[in-house]
């Protein structure tokens, strides 16, 4: 590892708990000392040594038009010239409500704030007053940010620290979640049949991303709709990482299964800090000040953020980069996958639009068990070359990897032949 970024981890470990403000950051899942960043370009890290890496990671998916992205920056510094918090409502958060509305299909009001946990908290804590009820149904693996009713055998980097059960959470909360394999319909008609009229919500990834990218069933999404319809509980999308993404409306428009509300986040933030919650009105009208759910946030909606994201989300709906992105991973995707097989590597390499990721492993995977089962330490060892070699992978095996529009065909060409040195080593 390079100088700097070690003088500046070692600076870094003595400030802030393990040197990070986000504990994926710190390598944990795959070993060794994490670079530092000092400028994001394109589909381009540029390392505090200067290396310069091709980014798979995206900062973990807002990255969509590939970092500093001009017409970006330039909508930011437009809004800069106007101040950069206002504390009262501006015009900003009414265009930013009206894109989400038009582009997603069952928001029919929307309601902004500064993160994804933020926005899967409200979602929750929405569910259980409208409701009445306490219990909410997850599934192991999925990762809904650090909700306390939610960090239970959840995924990303609570999966990577090898803790997907965090410590200070209550029992009297941990036990009002009830976590359930994905891709197992049986599993939750059960559920239901045992707690039935306490279940509040059911909260899911539709592609869960957070333990490796997992695809479901055919069929299953839509069992979990008549299944919560049928019990009248409140079935949340978790599209902070597929929405926008997989399709400008992501999976609930790409599948037509319509969740009762969405969280959402990063893209529509434009790299700035941005979460969301939205849905059917007559749920969201529960919020404060019209309902007796409180949800607040002094930063929420913020012009500086709110104009990233506005030109971030006008350019996936006016330019649609969707096939481009689909061509992209799929072409990725496939060239890994010949790389392995060519060399009887057993490997699985899931992916849908600009999202993938790697399984070593013989089988296809369905759930978190089996994704818990693949061989890591190989993952480790490709990051790791691939790291040297200029291309940077999201630092765990639990993560999924990210493509932008930057990550032009010769990008995934020389990216590529990188993976086949790097397999060569395994
Ligand atoms: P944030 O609070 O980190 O903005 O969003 C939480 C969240 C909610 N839902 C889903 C599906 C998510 O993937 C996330 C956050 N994703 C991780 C990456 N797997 C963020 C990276 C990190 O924790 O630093």
């Amino acid at each position: 590892m390079s100088s700097e970024s070690l003088n500046l981890f070692e600076k870094a470990k003595k400030l802030i708990p393990g040197g990070v403000n986000s504990p994926v950051r710190a390598f944990r899942g795959v070993g060794g000392t994490p670079f530092f960043t000092k400028r994001a370009d394109g589909c381009h890290l540029t390392t505090a040594d200067d290396q310069e890496l091709i980014d798979y990671v995206c900062t973990w998916g807002p990255a969509i038009h590939g970092h500093n992205h001009p017409m970006i920056h330039e909508a930011i510094a437009n809004a800069l010239k106007n101040g950069t918090s206002f504390g009262t409502p501006g015009p900003a958060e009414v265009e930013m409500a009206e894109l989400i509305v038009e582009v997603v299909p069952s928001v029919e009001k929307v309601r902004m704030c500064n993160s994804g946990t933020e926005a899967t908290m409200s979602c929750i804590r929405l569910a259980r007053g409208f409701t009445g009820r306490s219990k909410i149904i997850k599934f192991a693996g999925c990762y809904h940010g650090h909700v306390d009713s939610l960090l239970v055998k959840a995924g990303s980097g609570a999966l990577t620290l090898g803790n997907p059960d965090s410590a200070g959470i209550p029992p009297s909360f941990a036990q009002e979640t009830i976590v359930l394999p994905f891709n197992d319909v049986d599993a939750v008609r059960h559920a239901f049949f045992e707690a039935r009229d306490e279940i509040a919500a059911i909260i899911v990834e539709p592609y869960p991303a957070n333990c490796g990218l997992i695809l479901p069933q055919p069929g299953y999404l839509n069992s979990l709709r008549e299944i919560a319809t049928e019990y009248h509980a409140v079935l949340i999308f978790d599209e902070v990482m597929t929405g926008f993404r997989l399709g400008i409306g992501g999976v609930q428009e790409m599948t037509g299964v319509t969740p009762d509300l969405t969280a959402m986040g990063k893209i529509i933030g434009g790299g700035l800090p941005v979460g969301a919650l939205g849905g059917k009105a007559e749920i969201m009208d529960h919020l404060a000040p019209l309902g007796p759910v409180y949800q607040a946030g002094t930063l929420s909606g913020n012009p500086l953020a709110m104009a990233a994201g506005i030109q971030s989300l006008r350019m996936l709906r006016d330019l649609s980069p969707y096939p481009a992105l689909e061509t992209s991973g799929s072409t990725l995707a496939a060239g890994i996958r010949s790389i392995a097989h060519d060399r009887g590597i057993p490997l699985q390499v899931p992916q849908a639009g600009s999202m993938l990721s790697l399984f070593f492993t013989e089988e296809t995977v369905l759930n978190f068990e089996q994704a818990l089962a693949c061989k890591h330490d190989r993952f480790n060892s490709i990051f790791h070359h691939l790291l040297e070699s200029g291309v940077y992978l999201p630092p765990s095996s639990y993560e999924t990897c990210f493509i932008s529009t930057a990550h032009e065909q010769p990008v995934i060409e020389q990216t590529l032949d990188k993976v086949n040195s790097a397999f060569s080593s395994i």
